[in-house]
């Protein structure tokens, strides 16, 4: 392809990719902060919404228990890794409109109550 062809279709493909941008047909991207208790095996939040498309879920963790986040449903199952006080633990997936579930996946800590709804529109 001659150079000036080439740029062309590379001016073109920016343009259109711009445009659909703005239009809202390229999905939406969410980030939900959300944190694990201090002192107990709770996140303080039950409830988080977002809008489909790419979601990315970050936990603070300010106890000295080591939590991590994770959500599944869907065919989606993906867990951000285990961090230790201070730290943050993160996830980042792609979502139909829909429910799932987000967790805590370090062993025992769901059935101890460390989940929530995470509700895709
Ligand atoms: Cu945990």
């Amino acid at each position: 392809m001659p150079k000036v062809a080439r740029r062309l279709v590379i001016a073109s493909i920016v343009v259109l990719a711009g445009a659909l941008a703005v239009a809202g047909v390229v999905s939406a991207k969410t980030s939900l902060s959300l944190s694990a208790s201090k002192s107990k095996l709770a996140f303080n939040k039950k409830t988080l919404r977002a809008k489909h498309g790419t979601v990315t879920l970050v936990m603070s963790n300010p106890s000295g228990i080591p939590h991590a986040i994770a959500v599944e449903g869907h065919g989606v199952d993906k867990d951000g890794k285990t961090v230790g006080k201070g730290k943050t633990s993160r996830v980042t997936v792609k979502l139909k409109k829909g429910t799932y579930k987000f967790y805590c996946p370090v062993d025992g800590h769901e059935d101890a109550g460390m989940k929530g709804k995470l509700i895709v529109s």
